[in-house]
């Protein structure tokens, strides 16, 4: 084994850990990565040399790369995601557990000489900027150079990391080999007391990238609670009004609910003299500044974003985005080697297939994968609100939980109070999509969007939410919203995209005191006369069905609440069960009409 000779730290922790797990994954050499474009342009070489990225037209798309996953690995795999605390209770019920010495021991088998005949590339990465005392710092050592090139685009690695991780041993030590990338040996085991990563068997962004889903949501929400912040799974966006005052909003929703697009909204043209600018799209971590405002960053520095479905109507942002420097996973190729996916214009002619198949327009199966993905760096991003980069964060107004909800859930709903809110965020369903493994369509709720990764016991999390209200002077007011109703034909009541500035809007005029809102047994809607219409074109009949509470719905709504709270167990606090006895018996009170 060959370990590189300039090795780019003296840190003795980092460099014993690595060391060690050299010895066990035996990989050909060890590389340290530095981070620097010369390293990117070399590593990006071997990498089309070996087959795993194909260049695009350099004049249609400069910059940019295409890779194919292999078919049994396109998407998270939630079944073999497993939090490794030291009790079964301490992962909750709606984790996978498994014993730490048993997953040590377990994965250990299966990365034994895996990297055998492969090169083990060292990674130090910052997720959030370097200055921020938001910022953390990890270590994924991969054998995946698919797994580097995205995660120089998703997070700040080399040596700006070395540099702020200096001679501590406190930094997230994250172990990743795609080894056979057989779904019988496919685990992703997080282990919060020992801040560890284990990952095989996978080379899909949310198993494979580790500062992303891994790190910034499982491992810190852990951390978070401990520590008296949150690590949320939301988009963060800025909104200027046209009087100049800006108001920030986070959003938590599920994959694949439009969280890219509302970060990237473009408001219609009646809407002049707003700017919407991008903080983030995935992950926003949050804490109590010193004025008792919650202050959000997105510690991400690119955007993993779900390919099908982009377009220069839908999300015109993100579409100029990736027009350069991008790296796309499982789309289609057009024969003059530029990118399709469903949602674009109908391509002429043959295509390429995600599989590498040929493709022709009108085939049953899609030329690309529904979970087909771009990666692309931040700065791409021309409507990237320079906030993005403050090592402090930035003050949330309006916190919104939202899902892909066919019936029930209004257009929007603001929550009575703080309890009232994080009751409405506890109990949020999805019709499920294509970002994880399993069927698609089922509602299932998914709090707060952090389902698939609280890294500790539900209730325990949801007590953390009801505590954080304690610590502040000035909370975020939140709300429910619900871009995806559909009249009884299937067909959507809102036109969503950047008409959702509309709603939008209407948030932040709540925020400032300055719009009406009409009370409801289940929370504050807009009436039809407060939301601002000026220049929609769609019927105002469907958005008065949009905004509709119906009692019988929601009779059926919160009896699913109950039995979804009585699933997550006894460690549910009393607030959130008093809330929903609160709006079941105020439903019932009205009686029946
Ligand atoms: O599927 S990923 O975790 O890689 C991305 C996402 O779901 O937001
Ligand atoms: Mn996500």
């Amino acid at each position: 084994m060959v370990i590189a000779k300039e090795r780019a730290t003296a840190n003795r922790h980092l460099l014993d850990w690595v060391d060690e797990m050299a010895r066990l994954c035996t990989p050909d050499q060890v590389y340290w990565c530095d981070g620097s474009e010369e390293e990117r342009r070399r590593l990006t070489d071997e990498a089309v040399a070996a087959g795993v990225l194909i260049p695009l037209n350099d004049e249609k798309r400069p910059g940019s790369y295409y890779s194919r996953s292999n078919p049994n690995d396109v998407a998270r795999t939630e079944e073999l995601t497993f939090i490794c605390t030291p009790t079964k209770e301490g992962a909750g019920r709606t984790n996978n557990w498994m014993a730490p010495d048993e997953a040590y021991r377990r994965l250990g088998e299966i990365f034994r000489g895996a990297m055998k005949g492969r090169t083990m590339y060292v990674i130090p990465y910052l997720m959030g900027v370097p200055e921020s005392p938001f910022a953390m710092i990890g270590v994924e050592l991969t054998d995946s150079v698919y797994v580097v090139l995205n995660m120089r685009i998703m997070a700040r690695i080399g040596n700006v990391a070395l540099e702020r991780l200096g001679s501590s041993d406190r930094f997230n030590r994250g172990l990743h080999s795609v080894a056979d990338c057989d779904p019988a040996r496919r685990f992703i085991c997080h282990f919060p007391q020992d801040d560890t990563i284990w990952s095989v068997g996978s080379g899909y962004g949310g198993n494979a990238l580790l500062g992303k889903k891994c790190l910034s949501l499982r491992i810190a929400s852990y951390h978070a609670r401990g520590q008296g912040w949150l690590a949320e799974h939301m988009m963060l966006l800025e909104a200027e009004t046209p009087q100049g005052e800006k108001h920030y909003i986070a959003g938590a929703f599920p994959s694949a609910s439009g969280k890219t697009n509302l970060a990237m909204i473009v408001p219609p043209p009646a809407f002049k003299g707003w700017t919407m600018r991008t903080i983030g799209d995935d992950i926003a971590w949050m804490r109590v500044g010193a004025d008792g405002r919650l202050y959000a960053a997105n510690p991400e520095a690119g955007f993993f974003g779900v390919a099908p479905g982009t377009n220069y109507h839908t999300n015109p942002t993100a579409m100029k985005m990736v027009e350069h420097d991008t790296i796309f996973t499982n789309v289609a190729l057009t024969p003059d080697m530029d990118i399709w996916w469903e949602g674009m214009d109908p391509p002429e002619g043959e295509l390429v297939d995600w599989r590498g198949r040929p493709w022709t327009p009108g085939a049953k199966e899609p030329a690309a994968h529904p979970n087909s993905r771009f990666t692309a760096p931040m700065e791409n991003n021309p409507a990237l609100s320079r906030e993005a980069q403050d090592p402090n964060g930035v003050p949330i107004s309006a916190i919104l939980f939202g899902g892909r909800r066919s019936t029930t859930i209004p257009l929007v709903v603001e929550s009575f109070n703080w309890t009232h809110g994080v009751y409405l965020g506890a109990t949020a369903g999805a019709e499920t999509t294509a970002a994880i493994t399993g069927a698609v369509g089922r509602i299932r709720r998914d709090p707060m969007a952090m389902l698939a990764f609280i890294g500790y016991d539900a209730g325990d999390y949801f007590a953390h939410w009801l505590a954080m209200f304690g610590r502040m002077k000035r909370p975020p007011k939140i709300f429910l919203v619900n871009w995806f109703r559909k009249d009884g034909d299937g067909r959507y009541l809102w036109p969503g995209y950047g008409e959702n500035m509309r709603v939008l809007q209407w948030i932040i005029d709540r925020c400032e005191g300055r719009a009406s809102a009409m009370e409801t047994p289940i929370g504050l809607v807009p009436r039809i006369g407060d939301l601002d219409l000026r220049g929609f074109d769609g019927k105002t009949a469907n958005v008065e069905r949009a905004l509709r509470v119906d009692e019988d719905e929601w009779r059926r709504e919160l009896e699913e609440h109950r039995k979804w709270l009585d699933q997550l167990g006894d460690r549910v606090p009393e607030p959130l069960r008093l809330q929903h006895r609160l709006l079941a018996s105020s439903l019932e009170a009205l009686g029946p009409r």
